[in-house]
């Protein structure tokens, strides 16, 4: 389909906004820094100053960027004041918080070695399980964030909820993603696609594509529970955007990405492993049943060797042609063409994205 061909710059996250975003960062980390419900010694104060910058920067901040491009959007204007940039750059900011947090954590949990080009918090020395605390200090710096600039909107709350609310299913999600690895009972033939679909919904997509665009809503005023369309649409974008990130799991230049996969190892429901047990034959069902989830490499060198022979790479970039040109109708059926053009926007930071 010609649709799926079209390049489309995406004309956001521009430098303008970027440099205004970095500005915020600066601010709402020196705040936490001075947050007069603690007596800070120096020394946590070097630990959380370094913390901060070690997990919260360093990414490509889509979610962030996207509340304050999605506002301008949805406020039809090209440029906001300067009260209005604030606002939208410090929730653009608090996702980014919410994210260092779970990947602080996930990490943890996933056994991972590189995040962002950089070791994984956990594994810088001295840290350890310090890492656990410090998910929780960045997790409390939102409600922090959040109480300072927001206490006294009209939608305080409604921020509060939605962020709690997108925590829980997160969280949910990721205990989905973990419980169905679980040692001892593996069996790879529970794995299917309605499974995959369900982990990766809540443990991705809510807090990566449904709460950038719920936050511009409420800074624009919106309530919620008008936009049940909106979130259909971005929780099927966000599914697309994780079957990526299993992909790049693999197939990805960990260079490049900045991380080492560890799904294989990890015995992960992911989107491959389902997508070669659906087309393998019993032989090369038994390489898959003998190699899949062992952190041995020459195993893990089998199931990728598999996934190659089946083709699993053309499998995906056809997936991915289908699901850009679903979501595009969809989206176009939107009577809003403000919203349309909010989540095309989206769309195109992500379709056909390396990294
Ligand atoms: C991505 O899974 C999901 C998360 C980062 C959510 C974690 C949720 C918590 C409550 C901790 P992933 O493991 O595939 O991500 P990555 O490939 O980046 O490690
Ligand atoms: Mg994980
Ligand atoms: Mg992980
Ligand atoms: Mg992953």
């Amino acid at each position: 389909m010609a649709t799926a061909e079209v390049v489309v710059s995406n004309g956001s996250g521009g430098a303008d906004t970027k440099t205004a975003f970095k500005e915020v960062y600066s601010k709402l980390k020196k705040e936490m820094l001075e947050d007069p419900a603690f007596e800070f010694t120096d020394e946590s104060l070097q630990w959380i100053d370094r913390m901060v910058d070690y997990n919260v920067l360093g990414g490509k901040c889509n979610r962030g960027l996207s509340v304050i491009d999605s506002y301008k959007i949805l406020k039809g204007v090209d440029v906001l004041s300067k009260e209005e940039t604030f606002l939208a750059c410090t929730l653009g900011w608090c996702i980014e918080w919410l994210q260092a947090y779970f990947l602080v954590l996930d990490d943890i949990m996933d056994n991972s070695q590189t995040r962002r080009g950089q070791p994984c918090w956990f594994r810088v020395p001295q840290v350890g399980l310090i890492a656990v605390n410090d998910g929780i200090i960045l997790r409390n710096h939102i409600s922090r964030i959040l109480q300072r600039h927001f206490k006294g909107k009209p939608y305080y709350v409604d921020l509060i909820d939605l962020f709690n609310e997108v925590e829980f299913k997160t969280a949910s999600g990721q205990l989905l993603d973990l419980i169905t690895t679980h040692e001892g009972e593996k069996d790879l033939t529970k794995y299917n696609l309605t499974v995959h679909r369900r982990i990766v919904q809540y443990k991705t997509a809510y807090y990566s594509f449904y709460l950038p665009v719920a936050c511009a809503l409420l800074l624009a005023g919106e309530n919620l529970d008008n936009f049940g369309d909106v979130k259909n649409i971005l929780v099927e974008m966000g599914t697309y955007f994780q079957v990526q990130d299993d992909y790049l799991d693999c197939f990805g230049d960990p260079e490049f990405i900045g991380k080492i996969g560890t799904d294989i190892e990890d015995y992960k429901c992911s989107w491959l492993v389902v997508q070669a047990l659906e087309r393998a034959d019993e032989n090369q069902k038994s390489i898959l049943f003998e190699n899949y989830g062992k952190s041995d490499p020459a195993c893990v060198a089998k199931v990728k060797d598999l996934y190659k022979e089946l083709k699993l790479e053309d499998v995906f970039h056809e997936y991915e042609r289908e699901s850009y040109n679903k979501l595009i109708t969809d989206i176009e059926a939107q009577p809003s063409k403000a919203v349309q053009s909010v989540l095309k926007s989206f769309l195109h930071k992500i379709y056909k994205r390396d990294k």
